[in-house]
């Protein structure tokens, strides 16, 4: 695959971490293709596509990479976490162990990347089903969110195209503003 893009003057890397079936490559593809499938295509190992954004009139090409979030694909994870600059860290509003393993995924941030280093948004996915079962958003509030010290916490829908675009706008911005390269 090609990733370059000529007319971007800034290249950055944005990691989509959470465990399996929260909608991880749902959420790319709504971003990149503007698709959604019903049906479950697990991802093996690593799945980088990219797409071209505009922040502040800053041309940025975004190298997303999207990973298998079932644990038995780990082998890949150095690769994937390798000069990063900044994370999505995505949950199921309907599966709370979706939460639990998303403590991890931030361990290995912090770990491999320093503590608090790169950006994070905090992704709810799945806000379509909150009818059926979702997460308390008071239980986030106090006892979640503040452990991912994330720049946002924003509730998406790639069913319904809802807060996507958003959450790349605001990560791209928050690192562009942290570098220098637009002001805040
Ligand atoms: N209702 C609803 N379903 C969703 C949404 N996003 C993803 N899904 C469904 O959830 C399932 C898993 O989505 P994926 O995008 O494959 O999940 P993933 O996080 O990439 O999973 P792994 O690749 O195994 O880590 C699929 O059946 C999707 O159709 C959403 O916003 N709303
Ligand atoms: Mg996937």
């Amino acid at each position: 695959m090609n990733y370059a893009d000529d007319k971007a003057k800034y290249h950055l890397k944005i990691i989509v971490c959470g465990a399996g079936a929260v909608g991880k490559t749902s959420i790319v593809r709504r971003y990149v293709e503007d698709k959604f499938e019903f049906n479950y295509l697990l991802t093996v190992g690593l799945d980088p596509t990219n797409r071209r954004i505009e922040v502040d009139g800053t041309l940025v090409n975004l190298v997303i990479f999207d990973v298998a979030g079932q644990k038995r694909f780990q082998t890949l994870r150095d690769i994937f976490f390798r000069k990063a600059n900044g994370a999505l860290l995505v949950f199921d509003l309907t599966r709370s162990e979706t939460l639990d393993e998303l403590y991890e995924w931030k361990e290995q941030i912090d770990d491999r990347l320093g503590k608090d280093r790169i950006p994070i948004i905090l992704v709810g996915n799945k806000s379509d089903l909150e009818d059926i079962v979702r997460i308390d958003y008071g239980y986030l509030e106090d006892q979640v969110i503040p452990d991912f010290t994330p720049i946002k916490y924003l509730e998406t829908s790639a069913y319904h195209d809802e807060n996507i675009r958003e959450t790349f706008f605001y990560l791209t911005k928050e690192i562009l503003e942290r570098e220098g390269i637009i002001s805040s």
